[in-house]
């Protein structure tokens, strides 16, 4: 795999996975984004120019995908429409780029015979109860709650619906919530952070008892790359680092990270459909290609995240105005 072709390799997640296939492949990086609101430049600018090229356009443009998967050994397809809040208040750019955009990367690698690997959610199979004694794995059945995570079970149903009739060489992941830096300060961690950076004070939906899994944005890429390299076509790995926290901790933790009293935050309006509960089984992936997650210390990894975001006001400050007003109208 000479050449990578990244869909959504300016977002958070896809950035940080080219920097780590720079860091750990001599493979040559086409990164294919849109360039959102959620894309950023700065995220690839330290990259060596005779590794990693950018080529801002829709994964929904036939010609354009058709032409760089062409031109690649391998595509690993994380652009999409990745905000639940966004997703209710309109759900139509979610369907175009999340469904409609995996079926046009689908038909062109089906074309040429290219290696896909689909990047997708643990949302697609709804939420747990606080306590459930089972986790997601790989048999969990798709029971997904919003627009955003209805979108993305869709794409997942076409990748393995196009290797199972026309003998794709796909594998998909289904990953839990990532943290690191670069993203978004719409996201629950940047947003609380940057809120309390600013004098503002932290916001929590609801009473704050719902519980996410985790995950070292560093240790998603791994496991990505770990897949790509390894995987079994036409099989689905679920990636989890076992970082269930509730989201009153973090808020706490943060507030603690930051010099501020425990209790320093809003409750404010709960999001429709909220989900309570999710929690990754990534055994498989660990016994059968022997990936391990690396940052398994969450509070260091948001200790270090905060940090980040102290020294990067530059550049998450020119959203940060537009990202809450969006909130404040919501009453969030
Ligand atoms: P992000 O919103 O930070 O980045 C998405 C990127 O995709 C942006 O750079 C954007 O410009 C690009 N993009 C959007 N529409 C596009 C289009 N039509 N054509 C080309 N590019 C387009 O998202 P993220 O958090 O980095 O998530 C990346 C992937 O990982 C998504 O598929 C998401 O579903 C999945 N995922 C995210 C998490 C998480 O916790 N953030 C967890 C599991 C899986
Ligand atoms: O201000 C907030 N206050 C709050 O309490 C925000 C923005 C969120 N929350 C809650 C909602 C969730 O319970 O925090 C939790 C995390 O929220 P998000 O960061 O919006 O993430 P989530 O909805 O869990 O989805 C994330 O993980 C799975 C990513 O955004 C998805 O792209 C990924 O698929």
């Amino acid at each position: 795999m000479n050449r990578i072709l990244v869909t959504g390799g300016a977002g958070f997640i896809g950035s940080n996975f080219v920097h780590h296939v720079v860091a750990h492949t001599d493979a040559r990086v086409t990164v294919l984004d849109k360039m959102t609101y959620a894309a950023s430049r700065d995220a690839l600018a330290d990259l060596p120019e005779n590794r990693v090229d950018l080529v801002v356009g829709d994964i929904t443009d036939h010609a354009l995908v058709d032409d760089l998967i062409g031109r690649s050994d391998a595509v690993v397809h994380f652009a999409a429409e990745s905000h639940n809040d966004n997703s209710l208040a309109d759900p139509s750019p979610f369907i175009q780029t999340n469904i409609v955009g995996t079926f046009t990367l689908l038909e062109a690698v089906r074309r040429h015979g290219t290696r896909l690997h689909h990047v997708s959610t643990d949302e697609v199979y709804g939420d747990l109860e606080l306590d459930d004694p089972l986790r997601f794995t790989e048999a969990t059945p798709y029971n997904p709650s919003s627009p955003y995570s209805a979108s993305k079970a869709a794409s997942d149903h076409l990748v393995r619906a196009w290797v199972r009739s026309f003998g794709v060489e796909a594998t998909l992941s289904n990953c839990s919530n990532n943290y690191g830096p670069w993203q978004h300060v719409e996201k629950f961690i940047p947003r609380q952070i940057t809120n309390v950076l600013i004098g503002s004070r932290a916001k929590l939906y609801g009473a704050g008892l719902n519980v996410r899994d985790w995950i070292h944005t560093e240790d998603h890429s791994s496991a990505v790359l770990t897949i790509l390299q390894h995987g079994q076509v036409g099989e689905t790995y679920l990636i989890g680092a076992d970082g269930e926290r509730n989201n009153l901790d973090v808020v706490r933790r943060i507030l603690a990270l930051l010099g501020r009293d425990e209790d320093d935050f809003d409750h404010v309006a709960d999001r429709s459909g909220h989900d309570l509960r999710y929690a990754i089984d990534s055994t498989k992936l660990r016994t059968e290609l022997g990936w391990t997650p690396r940052f398994t210390d969450f509070e260091s990894g948001l200790a270090d995240t905060v940090k980040w975001y102290q020294t990067h006001e530059h550049w998450w400050r020119p959203h940060k105005e537009a990202t809450e007003a969006a909130y404040a109208a919501k009453g969030q």
